[in-house]
């Protein structure tokens, strides 16, 4: 039935693709006719009834991305006005003052940064750049965010462009213990490390040997020593494959392209070590015990076009062990390439073959898998189908056993394989052994019990698995659940990453806003509390509870090396054309009125700002020398510039912090 409805309605999901590559969608082999023959003979769920409803909320939301005629503010064409919640949605809108009781950490895309919100409420609070500039706060201005960014020898900004997808905190004895988030930039492939305690980037590192650098996650312990129960290394998968060392050989030769997936540590962030693959890397996933590391392959075939991507039925789900790895490391079983030093070690497929040795094992998974997610209960790794309607679950315990040579088959890890919806891409826990999966295509979150999936994988056909369908608007991408990838899943909330809002929100010209959708999933059905626009373009995110947190929120001199501490060290020194001008602020003043610099001179300020209240920031902008930065509380902060100008510039404070917050200047005097 489900089979048949889809293979007879639904238009290729890569409409969105191929117009993008300008393509006729004519000539484009249904979905359905593709990837779903196997559909109805897996009849299993619950909401059969919903099944014209779910085409025509499918159809819509595709018809949407094509940009059918829809007037702007017509009723949405799927109708699906949200269930109400009348207990449930109180709670979502805090009253002023009132605090929300989770934080969300949300990944901003191509926009590069990454997002504080206040969860339930969906404000806002925060953004902390990495990998490209800020101007509210000087991020890529100061030499001291230039030097985690990374400069070329000419002191100019290596990258000023970023892309972040997916963003995961380090953990203790399975549950976030409020150290670090690391976040990861897909075109540059650096990965970016956040402190917890002040909401700063504090290193970045760029992985070598790679490119698109996609998944991320880091380990929940170490998988030998059981003292080391927190996080010490992170996990990177490399999503595109390009020659090795990719220096102009082989450019035409896509055979001899690999993809790695690398290890950085945790407190170094050095990349200790990269294993070459066969086919590429996507999403990560770690285990709890420590032991495991996984990433989903949608490229198993090698492939440099999509057709050649999606050309094998079942692609897999590589499964790390770490532990070997690092043995192999140890014992020198290792290449290097170009001029990296990583040690890379071997596992491909061929040189795997023995599972009691073997560093990585490939699980087949239908067909371009995209979210692995690792369970709360511990058990399993899902992989959501993408372009198959499944969710594959695989036993982890049946993979070590694989890899202790006690299990024959790999693949006999999968214990379920079950049909959720259409397009599968991400899946959240609540905690009490369910999933929340997104249907892109469907433009659902489906919920399903993973214990009656493996039941009726393994032939309970009475097996109910799917409990709820909810309809989000639209297309929804990464869904995550309050404390989902931690072993205190406390199935609360859930949030949904919609790729398209559509008619939302008020049009805004041609660029629309994401929709970021919450979801009340303490009960048996799922609730739609809220929405919230969102700038583009949000991919990945984890909602933590707020008392994981302690935040500082005034920074001490001790921190920074060049702190100016006392406003009686203020003042100009020369070293040749080398000018070093050392400021502090307390509202409302600068501790110098006026500096002298000559035309020409390389010109260094270093600022201190002595105000230890909190909240109490200032800011720094020199006209016509592009300089703008805040200084915390007791935060220091230097940049380097050279005085080219001849004049009078008057340096003022950006940030709001008295009432004579305009009168608070100083002059930069440049003499010819
Ligand atoms: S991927 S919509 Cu960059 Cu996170 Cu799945
Ligand atoms: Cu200092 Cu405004
Ligand atoms: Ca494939």
């Amino acid at each position: 039935m489900w089979g048949k409805g889809w293979r007879v309605n639904i238009p290729s999901p890569f409409g969105l693709v191929l117009k993008a590559v300008g393509r006729s969608l004519d000539r484009q082999p249904h979905y359905a006719e593709i990837h779903m023959k196997k559909a109805s003979t897996t009849e299993a769920t619950a909401g059969l009834g919903r099944r014209s409803f779910i085409n025509t909320a499918a159809l819509a939301g595709i018809a949407g991305v094509m940009g059918c005629t829809e007037k702007p503010g017509a009723a949405p064409a799927t109708a699906a006005a949200p269930a109400a919640a009348p207990h449930a949605g109180d709670s979502v809108h805090m009253k002023p003052g009132e605090l929300d009781t989770y934080y969300g950490f949300w990944s901003g895309g191509h926009n590069g940064d990454m997002r504080v919100l206040g969860l339930p409420s969906g404000r806002e609070l925060h953004r902390i750049p990495c990998f490209v500039p800020d101007a509210l706060v000087g991020w890529g201005v100061t030499n001291e965010s230039k030097k985690i960014m990374g400069t070329n020898p000419d002191g100019r900004l290596k990258y000023t462009v970023g892309d972040t997808h997916h963003t995961h905190a380090s953990y203790k004895d399975g549950n976030y213990d409020g150290r670090y988030i690391w976040i990861n930039d897909k075109i540059n492939s650096r990965i970016a490390r956040i402190r917890l305690d002040h909401f700063v980037c504090d290193k970045i590192t760029e992985l070598p040997n790679v490119q698109g650098f996609h998944g991320i996650f880091p380990d929940k312990r170490d998988p030998v020593d059981p003292a080391i129960n927190y996080t010490t290394r992170v996990f990177c998968g490399a999503e595109f494959h390009i020659p090795l060392p990719n220096d102009g050989h082989d450019l035409d030769q896509p055979e001899k392209y690999r993809s790695m997936f690398s290890c950085v540590d945790a407190e170094t962030m050095e990349v200790r070590w990269q294993v070459l693959i066969d086919g590429n890397c996507d999403l990560t996933a770690t285990s709890y015990d420590g032991k495991l590391a996984a990433t989903n392959q949608y490229n198993v075939e090698g492939g440099v076009t999509y057709e050649d991507m999606m050309s094998a039925e079942r692609d897999a789900c590589l499964f790390f062990h770490v532990a070997r790895i690092e043995e192999a490391v140890k014992a020198g079983k290792f290449k290097t390439y170009g001029n990296s030093k990583v040690p890379v070690v071997d596992g491909t497929r061929d040189a795997n073959k023995d599972a009691k040795t073997a560093l990585t094992g490939y699980v087949s998974v239908p067909k371009n898998p995209h979210g692995v997610n690792a369970s709360p209960d511990q058990k399993y790794f899902i992989c959501a189908g993408k372009l198959s309607p499944t969710c594959t679950v695989i036993e982890l315990a049946k993979v070590l056993d694989w890899f202790d040579g006690k299990q024959e088959k790999l693949d006999d890890a999968i214990v379920a394989e079950v049909e959720v919806g259409l397009g599968p891409l991400h899946t959240a826990f609540d905690g009490r052994g369910n999933a929340y999966t997104t249907l892109f295509l469907d433009s659902q979150v489906v919920k399903w019990n993973v214990e009656a999936a493996i039941k009726f994988h393994a032939g309970d056909k009475n097996a109910k698995y799917v409990v709820d369908r909810i309809d989000v608007h639209y297309q929804p991408g990464h869904v995550n659940a309050s404390h989902s990838e931690t072993i205190a899943a406390d199935g609360k909330y859930l949030s949904v990453g919609c790729k398209f809002s559509k008619d939302r929100y008020l049009p805004v010209g041609p660029l629309h806003a994401e929709n970021e959708q919450l979801i009340d999933i303490s009960g048996d059905k799922m609730v739609l509390l809220a929405e919230h626009p969102a700038r583009g373009e949000p991919h990945d995110f984890i909602i933590m509870k707020r008392e994981m947190l302690r935040p500082k929120q005034v920074y001490a001199l001790e921190d920074f090396p060049n702190a100016v501490k006392d406003p009686k060290e203020s003042g100009v020194t020369r070293n040749g054309k080398k000018v070093t001008v050392k400021m502090t602020s307390q509202a409302p003043a600068f501790s110098l009125r006026d500096f002298k610099v000559k035309k020409g001179d390389e010109v260094t300020i270093i600022l201190t700002n002595l105000d230890k209240i909190e909240d109490l920031t200032h800011g720094f902008a020199i006209p016509k020398h592009n300089v703008n930065f805040i200084v915390n509380p007791l935060e220091t902060a230097s940049v380097t510039f050279i005085a080219d100008k001849p004049g009078v510039y008057w340096c003022y404070c950006t940030h709001f912090c008295h009432a004579l917050h305009l009168e608070m200047r100083t002059r930069m005097i440049v003499e010819a």
